[in-house]
């Protein structure tokens, strides 16, 4: 786990970048030999979806999916689901790029490999994802691996410099249900001309805060386009329990990559010790605890 920490693979400009804008983009980041395992691993989920007719707790299909026209939306928590996803998220490529921006070790959150398909896969409007699920602070960070190359045409991910330190908008509809994205009299005040699309070669990496402003356009290409997301947060940071998708985020999620547990965080400002993680075995009494009793 050591050579997680490896700084070799993220520049001081790069890094200074993503603090400063709240996003980057690197090229090729990640090799022809993993590439090819990722692929490799999606094509078993395509296959996979041929055999079901609606989405389930893994897949999430267009409704016009069928076994002969394979139609995915996205694959929900890939490193739960594939040895090569979990390899690749929790100790490959975008572990350590997560540990190199974060300065320390990182918790995992989450994965899912939006698949974005061909002729018409759908847009992602607006957001940003720290509504979705709130942490303790604003660290947590995605990274995104494009697959296959994307070009403009294919919907790449677009991000809107600088948002990540703006407002943090409400992703409620005036009904007062959840939308998921910015309301429409809102994108009319930001400058949607400032939008920076990440288009790259296959195994380009793109990597956005949890405040940012992003989304992305239908794939109006003739090729699927697979996004494979990371999110990862300072080993200092935690979901905050009972608000939007903390706590389905998959069996893995909260793995500690790069260094041991602690369970030192800070609220307002105070720094506390906290207690261990009980969520698995259920929590032991004061009674039991003080007198150190199991
Ligand atoms: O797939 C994309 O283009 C964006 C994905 C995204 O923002 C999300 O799933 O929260």
């Amino acid at each position: 786990m050591t050579t997680l920490a490896d700084s070799a693979v993220l520049s001081t400009e790069d890094n200074d970048f993503y603090h400063r804008h709240g996003y980057l983009q690197l090229p090729g980041f990640v090799d022809a030999q993993w590439l090819a395992e990722l692929r490799a691993a999606s094509a078993e989920f395509v296959e996979m979806s041929r055999e079901i007719t609606a989405s389930n707790k893994i897949l999430d299909v267009e409704p016009s999916h069928t076994a002969e026209r394979p139609r995915l939306r996205r694959l929900i928590s890939p490193v739960d689901h594939h040895e090569t996803f979990r390899r690749f998220t929790l100790e490959g490529p975008p572990a350590r790029l997560a540990v190199a921006l974060l300065g320390g070790p990182v918790r995992y959150h989450h994965s899912k490999l939006n698949y974005k398909w061909s002729d018409g896969g759908e847009e992602v409007k607006w957001h940003q994802d720290i509504q979705f699920w709130p942490h303790t602070d604003f660290t947590p960070l995605t990274i995104g691996v494009y697959l296959d190359e994307v070009d403009d045409e294919m919907g790449p991910m677009g991000v809107l410099p600088g948002s990540h330190t703006g407002r943090l908008y409400d992703l409620y509809d005036a009904d007062g249900s959840w939308a998921g994205a910015i309301a429409d009299h809102e994108l009319a005040s930001i400058d949607m001309s400032k939008m920076v699309w990440l288009e790259g070669p296959a195994g380009s990496v793109t990597v956005h805060n949890c405040c940012m402003v992003h989304g992305s356009l239908p794939n109006g290409s003739t090729r699927p386009r697979p996004l494979l997301l990371q999110t990862y947060s300072a080993l200092e940071s935690y979901p905050v329990a009972g608000i939007g998708a903390n706590g389905v985020t998959g069996r893995t999620s909260g793995a500690v990559i790069g260094g041991p547990a602690t369970q030192l965080l800070e609220i307002e400002g105070r720094r506390l010790h906290g207690a261990p993680d009980w969520s698995k075995k259920g929590p032991p009494t004061i009674f039991g605890s003080q007198q150190k009793q199991p």
